[in-house]
């Protein structure tokens, strides 16, 4: 098992060093390097503790460890993480989310009016091509970057990090998806070095996932792929290990495949069930609100458990009738089926072009929340004909492996195994 290895080795190794440093009556030393992963929609910041062996993701709002990506301003000042959600229906032109998407890249105008329909908030450019978002606070008008909006989570991401280990650290270790190129990364860099902090180095997003599972310490040449399935995109990694040098050989996605695209399609699939049943389409936005919420918590539900139901009252009605749907899984999973089979294109798609038979596959680590999907697992298992890595929590292994590799850098890991990448001229494929 991935954290078996993990765990197995360095508990060894936490013996040895607890041993070492009860000789010499010393604490257990404090992490000071941050491991930090700045995702499109959720970012976390991890720790890796010598004595342990383990990697801690830090609670960072409320209790919770992942923040939303999404950054808001108003009157009274600056909102990040939940807190920004929670108000983003009122204050939608002031809400920025998805800023990584726009970090270190150049645009044309022509690109500017398919943003207008993608986005609630106004993005325009620099002279330079830069994306900014304008945002009028105060009755005034202001521009923000994106590298900015990146400072500010990375900040919140800090100071939980100050709370819980009480001294500020000053050096981190960041993840980027693999397909970002130099003027991405530098520009990535630029959100924390802004802050004062040191980047100690930049890694790619499944190459960290890979190291949560330990396959940085693999002792032979290992073909991993990294299939990473978000709310809204889906990117596979084909990358290869040895020696603890990590190479991406090929990258194929799709940036219109994820969790939002299977919510909707339940949600169509009950705006349909109610207008039969009540013989009128539900129009109103509050109701179509409650119902997409309870969308989200049937999919949720529908990992664990073979049915869910869908309990609300339609206010917009006369009487506000109760609206009562037993879903099942197969019911979710017939209304996906074509979404579903579409991730399985670039994984082959990265077979192909790199002329390797899906047999020489040593591991395939699932990341990103859409891959708890049951049908999405097995999909890929039947694919492979083998189980997929799936131990470690798909929203954290990013963020978990970025810890690993900031406790390799400081010197906490157990045993001196290294995990350095080759830089790759690899261009992704975009399959849609
Ligand atoms: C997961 O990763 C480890 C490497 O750490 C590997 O040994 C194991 O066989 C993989 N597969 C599963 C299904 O856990
Ligand atoms: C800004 O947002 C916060 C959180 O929603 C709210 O408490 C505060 O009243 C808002 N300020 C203004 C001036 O609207
Ligand atoms: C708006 O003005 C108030 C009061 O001057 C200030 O506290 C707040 O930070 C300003 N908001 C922004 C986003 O600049
Ligand atoms: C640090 O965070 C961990 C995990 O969230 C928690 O268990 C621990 O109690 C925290 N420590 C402090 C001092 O806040
Ligand atoms: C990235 O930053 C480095 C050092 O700061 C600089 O030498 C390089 O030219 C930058 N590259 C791009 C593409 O911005
Ligand atoms: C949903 O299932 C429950 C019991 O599992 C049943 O009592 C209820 O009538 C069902 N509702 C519908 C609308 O089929
Ligand atoms: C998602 C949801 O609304 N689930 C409910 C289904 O019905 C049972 C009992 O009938 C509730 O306990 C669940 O919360």
């Amino acid at each position: 098992m991935g954290v078996g290895f993990i765990v197995l080795g360095s508990s060894i190794l936490a013996l040895l060093l607890a041993g070492y440093f009860a000789q010499y009556l010393l604490p257990p030393p404090t992490p000071r390097i941050l491991g930090i992963d700045l995702g499109t929609t959720y970012s976390c910041v991890g720790v890796y503790h010598a004595v342990s062996g383990t990697v801690e993701i830090l609670k960072v709002q409320d209790g919770r460890q992942c923040i939303p990506s999404v950054v808001a301003f108003n009157a009274s000042g600056v909102l990040v993480g939940y807190d920004a959600v929670s108000q983003a229906e009122h204050n939608p032109k002031n809400t920025i989310y998805d800023s990584k998407r726009f970090i270190g890249k150049t645009f044309t105008k022509e690109m500017l009016s398919n943003f207008e329909k993608l986005y609630p908030f106004q993005v325009s450019l620099d002279d330079e091509g830069n994306a900014q978002f304008q945002l009028t606070v105060n009755k005034t008008s202001t521009y923000i970057k994106p590298e900015k909006i990146g400072s500010i989570i990375i900040q919140t991401l800090l100071d939980a990090a100050t709370r819980n280990l009480s001294i500020p650290p000053q050096k981190i270790v960041i993840s980027v998806p693999a397909e970002f190129d130099e003027r991405q990364r530098n520009f990535t860099k630029m959100a924390a070095t802004s802050l004062g902090l040191e980047v100690m180095r930049v890694i790619n997003e499944p190459t960290a996932a890979a190291m949560a599972y330990g396959l940085h310490s693999a002792p032979s040449l290992r073909y991993i792929i990294v299939v990473d399935l978000g709310g809204g995109t889906l990117d596979v990694s084909l990358l290869n290990v040895q020696g603890g040098m990590f190479l991406t050989l090929a990258m194929a996605g799709n940036n219109h495949l994820g969790g939002q695209d299977f919510n909707q399609r339940l949600t169509n699939y009950l705006l349909d069930v109610i207008s039969k049943r009540f013989g009128q389409p539900l129009t109103s936005n509050q109701d179509r609100q409650t119902l997409r919420l309870q969308v989200e918590a049937v999919k949720l539900e529908l990992t664990s458990q073979h049915t869910s139901n869908i309990s609300m009252s339609i206010e917009s009605f006369e009487g506000a009738p109760v609206f009562q749907e037993n879903i099942s899984r197969a019911t979710f999973e017939l209304i996906n089926a074509d979404l579903f089979d579409k991730v399985l294109e670039p994984i082959k798609s990265v077979l192909d072009v790199t002329e390797m038979d899906k047999e020489e596959v040593h591991d395939i680590v699932l990341v990103g929340g859409s891959t708890r999907i049951p049908k999405i697992r097995q999909l890929i298992q039947d694919y492979f004909n083998k189980d997929p890595n799936t131990s470690i929590e798909p929203d954290l292994a990013v963020a978990m492996g970025v810890s690993i590799q900031a406790g390799i850098i400081g010197g906490m890991w157990p045993l001196t195994v290294s995990a350095v990448e080759r830089q790759t001229n690899v261009k992704k494929i975009h399959i849609s």
